[in-house]
């Protein structure tokens, strides 16, 4: 095992998404200076000649794959075809450019939706492929499974260093607060505030408020990412998490606090639930010797407070 050294030329594909730009801000907390970012204007990642004239060209050590298409609840089931295609696209290109160019090791990152809808809970990692998905979001997960597939194929056959990760629901600076695009916890955080400025009575939330997810700030993840780069070199994949749930209720009730609005809240019942439940079983990551350090509560007010600059702030 080889950690990465900081004259090493890295590629973080999807630099300026919130994990990208997470990823980035590590790495040069770390000391990291020689980077390869391309915008999606500069490189449509689904062109399979520019992404493999781009490897050729620039040859990176090691590449982060966190560009991909995502979305709340129901972006993924509205533009189920372009979660699809967009994120298997990318991939396929990048792991394959990849593994032509050289690179030395390369992180995927899918996301903690790849487990079947009715898996025990917390899911642990060899739940994979068990049973039925989550019908809201099969295509983008089918996409992931195919990633961490990808991964596992390359390195059995061709002996590349490829590996994958499965993080939980995120959040943190530069989430989409885009209300028909963006998750749960970025658009509760929009409305609250947006309720409280305009005086309004009450706030929509979508589906029942029952389901319940963990959230992970998208700092802790980037800070596993980096750990993991350094430490892990095995097939499959490891769930990053921090072990424990929230009801969307109680998320909501939390953001309310954190916002400080006094109104009510109110049921969009035409709005899909999605999962039950989706809590990973960190087990695994813990006995690499890596946790989460940032509360729910802390990770909130940090956000709430970084989004003056917003425009319907
Ligand atoms: O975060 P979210 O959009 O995605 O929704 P998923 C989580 C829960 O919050 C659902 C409820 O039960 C929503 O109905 N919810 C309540 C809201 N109010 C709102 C709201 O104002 N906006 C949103 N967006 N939700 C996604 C997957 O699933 O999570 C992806 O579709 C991916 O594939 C991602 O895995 C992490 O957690 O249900």
């Amino acid at each position: 095992m080889s950690r990465m050294q900081v004259q090493e030329k890295i590629y973080i594909a999807g630099h300026r998404g919130m994990v990208g730009s997470a990823i980035k801000r590590k790495l040069e907390k770390e000391g990291f200076q020689n980077f390869l970012f391309r915008t999606s204007s500069e490189l449509d990642l689904r062109d399979q000649a520019a992404v493999h004239a781009f490897f050729e060209t620039h040859k990176p050590d090691h590449v982060f794959l966190a560009a991909a298409k995502v979305g709340g609840i129901l972006a993924n089931n509205t533009y189920r075809a372009e979660f699809i295609y967009d994120n298997l696209m990318i991939q396929n290109n990048i792991i394959h450019a990849a593994y032509k160019s050289g690179v030395k090791k390369l992180m995927f990152l899918g996301s903690s939706c790849i487990y079947p809808k009715m898996a025990t809970q917390p899911m642990q990692e060899d739940a994979l492929l068990t049973g039925l998905l989550e019908p809201t979001n099969e295509p983008y997960a089918i996409a992931k499974i195919a990633g961490i597939k990808m991964c596992d194929a390359y390195r059995a056959q061709y002996g590349c260093n490829f590996i994958s990760v499965m993080p939980t629901n995120l959040y943190g600076p530069n989430d989409n607060y885009d209300l028909e695009k963006s998750h749960v916890l970025p658009a509760l955080i929009r409305k609250f505030h947006e309720a409280k400025k305009k005086k309004k009575p009450s706030v929509m939330m979508w589906g029942t408020g029952t389901p319940k997810r963990e959230f992970l700030h998208v700092d802790d993840l980037a800070d596993a990412c980096y750990y993991l780069m350094n430490t892990y070199d095995e097939q499959g994949f490891v769930n990053i998490g921090v072990g424990e749930d929230i009801a969307i209720k109680d998320l909501a009730l939390l953001i309310k606090k954190v916002v400080d609005y006094d109104g009510n809240i109110e049921h969009d019942l035409t709005k899909p639930d999605g999962t039950p439940r989706k809590l990973m079983n960190v087990s695994k990551l813990h006995s690499t010797g890596w946790k989460a350090k940032i509360t729910l509560e802390d990770g909130i007010k940090a956000v709430y407070e970084s989004l003056q600059s917003k425009s319907w702030y």
